[in-house]
C-alpha cells in the first residue's frame, strides 16, 4: 500500500514536469478541477420512476431499457445509493431532482407540490454539503398522456402544467435559499406529434405564452430557470414543439438559461460547437451531458470525444462560471450506482483533460496563423501523462484511485441491492 502511494506521488512528479514544460501548472489545474460542481441526476437510481407512482409507466417519449436488479424504491433507498456513489467521486457535487421525487404521506397533485415535500432532501443535502437542482416533471401523468403539456390546445390542461412549473420554481427557490447556492430549474416538456402536423405555429405560440406566465412570476433570485430543447422523442418523431431554435430564441429574449442536452440533436451535429454561440447571447447555460447511441438513448457518459469536446469548449472558452454542468442518462441494464460513478468520474476526467490543455499556447499559435503549432500541440497532449495527475488527485482527496471503487459497489450490490424485491 505504501509503495502504491509512493508510486502515485512519483508518477505525479514526472507528470507535473511534463506539463510545466507545456506551460501548464498542474497544481493550479487541480485546485480549479476540484471546485467545478457536477450536478448528478437522481433519476439514474430508479429508472426515472419517482415516488409519486413508481409502478406507473414512464411516458413522454423517453425510455429506460433493462431490468437490472436493485433499483431504489423509495427516497431512503435512493439517498443511500447516492451516498455510496458520491463517496467514489472526487470534487464538488450537486444533486438534480425531479418533482416526482417528492416525499409525502398522502398523494399530492403535481400542481400542489410544496417545499415541504422536499424538506428531507434539503436536510440530507446540508449534511452532505451538496447543492440541489430541480425539474418540473411534465410526463408520466394522466394529463400528459397525449404527449402535450404546456402547448396543449386545452387551456385547463395547460393551466395545470403552468401551475406545476410555478410550484416547481418555488421549490427551486427554497433549495437555493436553504443551501446558499442557486438551484437551476430546468423545464423539459415532451410535447410533440408522432405524425406530421398541419400547424406547427400555434402549438409553439401556446408554449411561448405558457412559458411567459411561468417565467414572469415573481418568486425570488435563489434559483435560475433553464429550458431544454429536443429533436424528437419516441412517439413524437415528426414534430417537437420545444425545438432547440425555439428555446434558443426564447432564452435569449427572456434572459433565462438554455439547456443543451448532448442527445437532443442530429447525430452528426456537434453539441460542443453550440456552446460559444449560446454564450454570446445568454449569460449562462445548462448542459445535460449524456450519450446518444444512434438516437437519444441516454447511455452512460463515457470518456469519449463528444464528452471531451464539450469539456474542452467550456474550459478554452473560459466559461466554467457560466456553464452549469449536469448529467442526464438512465441505464437500467447495469448496476445503477456503478452507472453514476462511471459517468460522473468520466465527466470529471474530461474536465481534467480539458484543464491540462496548453490553452494559452494554442490560442497564441492560432493568433499567429500558425496552424502547424496548433495541430502539433493538440496532438502532443493526447499522449501526455494525464492519468498520473488524475490518480494523484483522487489519492489526495482520499477517493478511490482506480477500479477499486467497483469492489465497494459490488459488496453493496450483494448486501443491499440484490435483497430489494421487485415491485
Ligand atoms: C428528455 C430530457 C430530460 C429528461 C429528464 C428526466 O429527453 O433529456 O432532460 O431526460 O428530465
Ligand atoms: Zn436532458
Amino acid at each position: 500500500m505504501r509503495n502504491a502511494t509512493q508510486n502515485i506521488h512519483t508518477a505525479y512528479g514526472f507528470a507535473k514536469e511534463r506539463y510545466a514544460a507545456m506551460g501548464v501548472d498542474t497544481e493550479e489545474v487541480l485546485l480549479k478541477l476540484d471546485r467545478i460542481p457536477i450536478s448528478i441526476h437522481c433519476w439514474q437510481g430508479d429508472d426515472v420512476r419517482g415516488f409519486e407512482n413508481p409502478d406507473g409507466e414512464l411516458t413522454g417519449g423517453i425510455q429506460t431499457s433493462g431490468n437490472y436488479p436493485g433499483r431504489a424504491r423509495n427516497a431512503e433507498e435512493l439517498r443511500a445509493d447516492l451516498e455510496l456513489a458520491l463517496a467514489q467521486i472526487p470534487g464538488r457535487k450537486r444533486i438534480n431532482l425531479h418533482a416526482i421525487y417528492l416525499e409525502s404521506a398522502t398523494p399530492v397533485e403535481r400542481n400542489a407540490i410544496e417545499p415541504q415535500n422536499f424538506q428531507r432532501w434539503v436536510e440530507w443535502a446540508k449534511v452532505h454539503d451538496l447543492g440541489l437542482d430541480f425539474n418540473p416533471t411534465c410526463f408520466s401523468h394522466r394529463l400528459s398522456d397525449q404527449n402535450l403539456t404546456l402547448s396543449h390546445p386545452d387551456a385547463a390542461i395547460r393551466r395545470f402544467w403552468i401551475e406545476h412549473c410555478i410550484a416547481s420554481r418555488k421549490i427551486s427557490e427554497y433549495f437555493g435559499e436553504q443551501l446558499g447556492t442557486p438551484a437551476v430549474m430546468n423545464i423539459w416538456i415532451p410535447d410533440g406529434y408522432k405524425d406530421q402536423p398541419a400547424d406547427r405555429y400555434l402549438p409553439r405560440e401556446r408554449l411561448m405564452k405558457a412559458l411567459d406566465e411561468i417565467t414572469s412570476a415573481a418568486i425570488g433570485n435563489h434559483h435560475k430557470v433553464a429550458v431544454e430543447g429536443k429533436l424528437f422523442g419516441i412517439g413524437a418523431e415528426s414534430y417537437t414543439v420545444g425545438s432547440n431554435d425555439f428555446y434558443l430564441a426564447y432564452a435569449a429574449t427572456r434572459k433565462i438559461l438554455l439547456c443543451l442536452d448532448a442527445g437532443h440533436f442530429h447525430p452528426t451535429e456537434d453539441v460542443a460547437d453550440k456552446i460559444s454561440t449560446a454564450l454570446l447571447y445568454l449569460d449562462e447555460i445548462l448542459l445535460h451531458v449524456s450519450r446518444p447511441v444512434h438516437w437519444d438513448s441516454d447511455h452512460v457518459v463515457l470518456l469519449d470525444d463528444a464528452t471531451l469536446d464539450i469539456a474542452r469548449e467550456v474550459v478554452r472558452g473560459d466559461a466554467l462560471s457560466r456553464v452549469h454542468l449536469g448529467l442526464d442518462f438512465f441505464d437500467a441494464s447495469i448496476n445503477r450506482v456503478a452507472a453514476w460513478v462511471i459517468g460522473t468520474r468520466n465527466m470529471r476526467k474530461a474536465l481534467l483533460l480539458a484543464l491540462l490543455q496548453p490553452t494559452t499556447k494554442l490560442i497564441e499559435a492560432e493568433k499567429q496563423w500558425d496552424g502547424t503549432t496548433r495541430m502539433a500541440l493538440f496532438e502532443e497532449q493526447k499522449s501526455l501523462p494525464w492519468s498520473s495527475v488524475w490518480e494523484f488527485y483522487c489519492a489526495s482527496k482520499e477517493m478511490p484511485v482506480g477500479i477499486e471503487w467497483l469492489d465497494k459497489v459490488r459488496t453493496y450490490e450483494a448486501d443491499v441491492l440484490t435483497k430489494r424485491r421487485r415491485t
